[in-house]
């Protein structure tokens, strides 16, 4: 006898924020939903990205949900930026306090999904055998969601414990005395490093490139602050969005060319917003993101920081970037450069000195063999396609995604793709996304998903899929903006440069509130550039 198969109007890929968030929306307009999570429990990036030091960037006030006025009031954040800890605890009071669990399914895997022409639904397969049906498929599946592992020769040889940032235990790691070795510094690694070494025997950082890093100086929250959000936070919230990438923090930006301001005040300036700690570093001029010139000021600033901080003058200059800063996403850290200081730390500059492989007993580099206890790999995540691409998505006709992304993503507002019908993507490529404060982002790419939900049950729609020409046009107008700003000018994980062998793509869309009138545009004309079936 066969078996019965489910049949649900929203299958969601995902309980980060975003498929929480998407999961409360459908429920809400009586969609059948089920959400299917790998993990064992809600709140995606802040679930896997367990690495001590893990913090998040944006200020807590701003990095919560605002589509509950009653959430945002009776939850108190501790620090001006919040730890994972807090975040994943956020998250799972969400899903108790919204009662989201009951539909979603955890440790279950999406494997496939395959949409059927003919009854313009999605035939989805878990890894825990089951097809269910949907006439939606919804990936909210994150945007650093598949780890990255070098191809570094000798990894199953090491015989101590190695750990990715992005994939860290749940237990507490003992590195009490260990000799630690940790390749990479991106962000996770810039967090980390303090707190290994606060642990560690010994601690030796292979470094390929360096980061520029700002010192976060994280603090308790004041409660002064807190009251003056919670007395208007919907007020709070809009203005917010209004920013260029969604994000506030506590300095508001200067509408000035560091070019146009004598050179005293620029540094007074940049000094100010350093001892203020956080991204308003790069709000301190209007064209620092924009202009070399400008950006050179800033970089420049910064490097003499670093020579300021780490005694020693080799070291400070292995750690100094000579690219454009801002260019990569911009590290916070708290006391990162100092953590050079302490005897036990080594720097290692892989450029001069390559990791041939690693061994039995730690990583050997053309010059010297590494002895280690511990391995952490913190080289970040095949971004924004790798989770998409990793399952077996078919659209129209059998097409995968998979071929469709051969010369990387096309997107139509990052919200859909042309020929795979009935299938959202959540701050998918092509949308803010990354460049934002990510739950604004969110919040914006559901409640745009429900209303599009909501059109097409009014007008008895069965299938909205993006025309090809309005997606060559997003395409291109996703590229043409970045190519007016520094970012395509370093190999940065936007771009897929980390990656051996992705194709070379600016991903993200640069701008909240120009996107967001776009999107805004797109519905005012009737789902302009969708073809409604
Ligand atoms: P990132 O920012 O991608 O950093 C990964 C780091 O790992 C970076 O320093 C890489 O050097 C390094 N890396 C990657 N592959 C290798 C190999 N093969 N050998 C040596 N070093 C390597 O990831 P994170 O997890 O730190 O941060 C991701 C985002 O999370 C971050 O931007 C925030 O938004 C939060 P490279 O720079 O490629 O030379």
């Amino acid at each position: 006898m066969s078996e019965s198969i489910r049949t649900f109007d929203a299958v969601v890929v995902g309980a980060g924020f975003a498929g929480m968030y998407m999961l409360y929306r459908l429920r809400e307009h009586g969609y059948r939903a089920v959400v299917f999570e790998r993990a064992d429990g809600v709140g995606g990036t802040w679930y896997w990205n367990r690495y001590p030091g893990a913090r998040c960037d944006v200020e807590s006030l701003e990095y919560s949900y605002s589509f509950s006025d009653a959430l945002q009031q009776e939850w108190e954040w501790s620090e001006r930026y919040s730890g994972q800890p807090e975040i994943l605890k956020y998250a799972n009071h969400v899903a108790d306090r919204f009662d989201l669990r009951r539909d979603i399914e955890f440790e279950t895997s999406v494997i496939s999904a395959h949409y059927q022409n003919d009854e313009a639904n999605w035939r989805i397969a878990t890894d825990r055998n089951e097809t269910v049906i949907a006439k939606y498929l919804i990936m909210a599946t994150g945007c650093l969601s598949s780890t990255n592992l070098p191809a570094i020769e000798g990894i199953s040889d090491f015989q101590g414990e190695t750990y990715h940032t992005g994939q860290w235990p749940h237990e507490p790691v003992d590195l009490h005395g260990k000799r630690v070795g940790i390749i990479g510094t991106g962000s996770s690694a810039i967090q980390a490093i303090p707190y290994l070494a606060r642990e560690a025997g010994e601690l030796v950082v292979f470094q390929r490139t360096p980061n520029f890093s700002i010192p976060a100086r994280n603090r308790e929250a004041d409660p002064d602050e807190v009251e003056r959000v919670k007395g208007d936070y919907q007020g709070f919230r809009e203005f917010n969005r209004k920013a260029p990438a969604a994000i506030r923090g506590t300095m508001p930006g200067r509408n000035e060319s560091a070019l146009d301001v004598p050179e005293d005040e620029r540094n007074e300036e940049l000094h100010k917003r350093w001892e203020h700690g956080g991204f308003a570093f790069m709000g301190a001029f209007n064209d620092l993101g924009l202009n070399k010139e400008a950006n050179d000021i800033a970089a420049a600033f910064v490097r003499e920081q670093i020579r300021e901080i780490v005694d020693d003058p080799d070291v400070a200059d292995t750690l100094s970037p000579d690219n454009v800063i801002g260019c990569k996403r911009l590290c916070l850290d708290t006391e990162y450069y100092e953590t050079y200081n302490l005897p036990h730390v080594k720097l290692v500059d892989i450029n001069k000195d390559p990791i041939q492989r690693l061994t039995k007993v730690g990583v050997k580099t053309d010059s010297t063999e590494y002895e280690f206890d511990v391995v952490v790999f913190a080289t970040g995540f095949d971004a924004m396609t790798g989770t998409l691409l990793r399952v077996d998505i078919r659209g129209k006709d059998g097409l995968t995604l998979q071929q469709k992304w051969e010369e990387g993503p096309k997107t139509y507002l990052g919200l859909t793709t042309a020929n795979f019908p009935n299938m959202f993507m959540i701050s998918g490529p092509g949308s803010p996304s990354v460049l934002t404060n990510m739950i604004v982002s969110i919040e914006q790419h559901v409640d745009w998903i429900t209303a599009c939900l909501e059109y097409m049950r009014e007008h008895e729609h069965a299938a909205i899929n993006a025309e090809s020409t309005a997606e060559e046009e997003w395409v291109a107008y996703v590229n043409a903006i970045a190519g007016m700003t520094l970012y395509p000018t370093c190999n940065s994980w936007y771009l897929g440069a980390n990656i051996p062998g992705k194709p070379r793509v600016f991903m993200p869309h640069v701008g909240f509130p120009n996107y967001v009138q776009r999107c805004e545009e797109v519905v005012n004309n009737n789902y302009q550039g969708f073809e409604l079936t």
